[in-house]
């Protein structure tokens, strides 16, 4: 039997909640593929914060390297600016591990409505591959004269030809493989007439490599648009750390709701351990009331599981999650439901053992 150590950082606010739904789904799963998991839990996040004034420890990255993928709940505490839970952990994790895939899905199941009219099940499918480790969150810039009226605050975007040519890649060989085969590129490049300039040259030059793949490149303010519009028509979309992080929260409300977005961090060479985490942060107004979606985190499992190469066990919990999804099944108030978060958790592991 194929055995995984897995790292477990349940984080901030309900990120505790959804993550335990998320290991029991992925044990109910296991079976299918014949594997079994050590999920090893690191108490890390803006508990530890209060404690330690860090988010973790100075080693905490050389604790995670060792396990074959990491699971993430959510980050973020109403009383700690959120540069400094993102700081804290989830980019250092994102960076050291090159984790430079973002993936996140955006399907519209069958038995969800979208806040659009008229929209079928399965007529929106969109992967978006966002750039992880560089471009606006390069974390490179300063402060001068902080707290006077002096204040001067610069933030500089790094966008290599490295790291652009590498996540468009991706998108373009996972575009490949999907029936519609195509690729849409999203930039801001008459107003980033450097960066994102470069980003639409790498574009171009490595489309050239698959002209078997439909392309169109869109600036930001009309995506944003056209997702809206026309959500149907988008198969691989690729973008820059922020505007793929900003499109994705549009992507998963089109497709009925953050509670089932699910993303994958991922390091392609597979040197290091790939993140997998829900889209939605740690939701403080809903904590400890048992209501949230853990959806976006069992799909979250599902796409380690996938990583991991436990196809079947990836595609248990994929069929479970449809099945009571169509069934009309539990669910979560984000989705007009008035279930708990175990009752869908329970209800989505025991679809996995039909
Ligand atoms: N589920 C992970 C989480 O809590 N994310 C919070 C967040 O703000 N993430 C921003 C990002 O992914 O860039």
């Amino acid at each position: 039997m194929a055995r995984f150590n897995i790292a477990v950082i349940e984080g901030d606010g309900i990120g505790p909640e959804v993550t335990r739904a998320a290991i029991a789904a992925a044990e109910a799963a296991a079976r299918f593929s014949g594997a079994d998991f050590e999920w090893v839990k690191y108490p890390w996040g803006t508990d530890y914060y209060f404690q330690h004034g860090q988010m973790a420890p100075p080693d905490f990255l050389d604790h995670l390297a060792g396990h074959d993928a990491i699971l993430l709940g959510a980050v973020g505490h109403p009383r700690v600016q959120d540069h400094i839970t993102l700081n804290g952990l989830l980019l250092p994790i994102r960076r050291r591990f090159d984790q430079y895939v973002c993936l996140r899905p955006a399907f519209l199941y069958e038995g969800v409505d979208s806040p659009l009219a008229g929209k079928r099940a399965g007529s929106i499918d969109m992967l978006v591959y966002r750039e992880n480790t560089e471009g606006e969150y390069a974390n490179v810039g300063g402060r001068v004269y902080a707290e006077s009226d002096h204040d001067v605050a610069i933030q500089t975007s790094v966008f290599t030809r490295r790291g652009c040519d590498r996540i468009i890649r991706a998108a373009f060989e996972k575009a490949r493989t999907r029936p519609r085969r195509r690729v849409a590129s999203i930039t801001k490049s008459n107003a980033q007439g450097y960066s994102m300039v470069l980003w639409d040259q790498c574009f171009a030059a490595v489309a050239k490599e698959f002209p078997d793949v439909s392309t169109e490149s869109l600036l930001i303010d009309r995506a944003v648009m056209e997702f809206v519009r026309r959500p149907e028509s988008f198969d691989v979309v690729v973008a820059s750390n922020l505007f793929g992080d900003i499109l994705t929260d549009l992507a998963a409300i089109i497709v009925g709701s953050m509670g089932l977005a699910a993303s994958g961090n991922i390091d392609p060479t597979r040197r290091s351990p790939s993140m997998f985490e829900p889209v939605h942060g740690s939701a403080p107004d809903i904590t400890g009331q048992g209501i949230a979606n853990p959806l976006a985190a069992i799909l979250s499992a599902a796409m380690m599981l996938e990583h991991l190469q436990l196809t079947a066990a990836a595609n248990a919990i994929h069929r479970a999650v449809g099945d009571l999804l169509r069934a009309g099944g539990p669910r979560t108030p984000d989705l007009k439901g008035t279930s708990k978060t175990e009752e869908v958790a329970r209800a989505v592991i025991a679809q996995i053992g039909k």
